[in-house]
């Protein structure tokens, strides 16, 4: 099979090339570099040396299979994106090439406008470039969980779609899950939702929506195989994901960072499942494209509180509470299905101890690069 891994330099995006090339796909990674360019620009840092996307590609065409690097800017370069489809003639594919951080979303007007630019231009590019180059192409996209909110939600949250009855005349419908989010990044995650709809009831569009959770970790199967192939980590409170920021802050003796009163349920996902789910959905292409494909992509669910007592208790580290610089619920309850991808093989890997170890041993390793003024520089919302 071949795979056109659109974002493939970033955090999740490089692990997953290295799965697919690992099982034998032919992989093509496409990436404009904007996210290493964002880094210069916030003068932050991934915590872990990561290496040029030459290098890592060189390294892992060895290791693997080979991998072809096309440095192009999905959003912008549409007759680019175009041709590259034609010519390598993907069976799949995967699209992270979107600006991802919530809160550099909402830093001010320019990265507002940046992030829905460059994140709904670049997805309706991709559909509309498979429509003119081969409807038969199955689109993965990375999707959120934010795009149901953080609310008191109506119960357990469905994957995608709403089976709803109609008050005035009592009949049934299954309907998109009302869209809900909290900055612009998860914003523009909702808009893409309705391209998808429409490409898919217009022209069929193949397409699988992964509606993932806060994703933690930073080693994969594949990228321990080489100190050149290491994954970026982000631990800054613009890119940092919670998590890991917790993680990193114990290894280097900061208190963890609890926003408001850490009554937040999130949803989590390791890096290594990231990989593998992507792997998983496209493997199982073989669908009915009667409407959009939408899978809860979770692991589990956990209170930000109990997190950072799990952390806490396991290295000693204080906890500090911080006044919230974003607009979200003070406490939210969770409870997500995730039977889609579990019926596909998916065996989610759920936070344990050892895993947490490892990323802490990374951590603590990376030490010389961390950046204490870098914790707490999230613009307030
Ligand atoms: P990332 O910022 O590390 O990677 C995104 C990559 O896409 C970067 O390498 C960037 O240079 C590239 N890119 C951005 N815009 C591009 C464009 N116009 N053309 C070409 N390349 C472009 O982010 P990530 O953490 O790897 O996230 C990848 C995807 O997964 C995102 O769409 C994100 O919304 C989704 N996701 C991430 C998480 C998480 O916790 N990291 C959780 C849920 C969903
Ligand atoms: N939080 C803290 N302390 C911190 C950082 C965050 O308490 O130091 C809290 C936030 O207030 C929030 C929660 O932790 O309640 C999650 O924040 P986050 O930065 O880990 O995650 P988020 O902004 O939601 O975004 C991340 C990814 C995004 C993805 C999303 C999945 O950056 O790309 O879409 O997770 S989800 O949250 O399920 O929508």
């Amino acid at each position: 099979m071949k795979a056109l891994v659109l974002g493939g330099d970033g955090f999740c995006g490089w692990p997953t090339v290295l799965r697919l090339a690992n099982n034998g796909m032919e992989v093509c990674l496409v990436d404009n570099l904007s996210r290493r360019a964002i880094d210069n620009e916030l003068g932050t840092a991934s915590l872990t040396p990561i290496k040029s996307i030459q290098e890592r590609v060189k390294v892992a065409s060895k290791l693997f299979a080979p991998i072809t690097f096309v440095r192009l800017d999905v959003a912008k370069d549409y007759a680019g994106l175009e041709k590259l489809i034609r010519d390598f003639g993907p069976d799949a594919i995967v699209q992270f090439a979107e600006q991802r951080a919530a809160p550099y979303s909402m830093i001010g007007d320019e990265q507002r406008r940046y992030t829905v630019d460059n994140n709904v231009t670049g997805t309706h590019n991709i559909c509309s470039a498979i429509v003119n180059a081969n409807r038969d192409i199955h689109l993965v996209h990375l999707g959120t969980m934010g795009v149901y909110g953080y609310t008191k939600a109506f119960g357990p949250i469905p994957e995608g779609y709403l089976d709803v009855t109609i008050n005035s005349t009592g009949s049934d419908a299954s309907i998109l899950y009302p869209a809900n989010p909290g900055s612009v990044y998860h914003m523009t995650k909702c808009l893409d939702q309705l391209l998808f709809q429409f490409y898919n009831k217009n022209w069929g569009l193949r397409v699988t929506d992964l509606h993932q959770g806060i994703v933690w970790g930073v080693d994969t199967v594949e990228t321990k195989l080489d100190a050149s192939l290491v994954n970026r980590f982000d631990y800054d409170g613009v890119y940092g994901t919670v998590l890991n920021r917790f993680i990193s802050q114990a290894a280097n003796g900061v208190p963890l960072t609890i926003y408001g009163t850490g009554g937040q349920t999130r949803a989590f996902i390791n890096i290594n499942d990231t990989a593998e789910c992507v792997k998983l959905a496209i493997e199982n292409s073989d669908f009915e494209p009667d409407r959009v494909r939408i899978f809860n992509q979770v692991a589990e669910t956990k209170r930000l509180s109990d997190l950072a007592e799990i952390i806490s208790n396991q290295y000693g580290a204080e906890i500090s509470y911080i006044e919230n610089p974003r607009k979200e619920l003070a406490e939210n309850d969770l409870e997500v299905s995730n039977e889609g991808l579990v019926s596909l093989g998916f065996s989610p890997i759920l936070l344990d101890e050892t895993l947490v170890d490892d990323v802490h041993t990374i951590a603590a390793f990376c030490k010389g690069s961390f950046d204490r003024g870098a914790v707490l520089n999230s613009p307030k919302w």
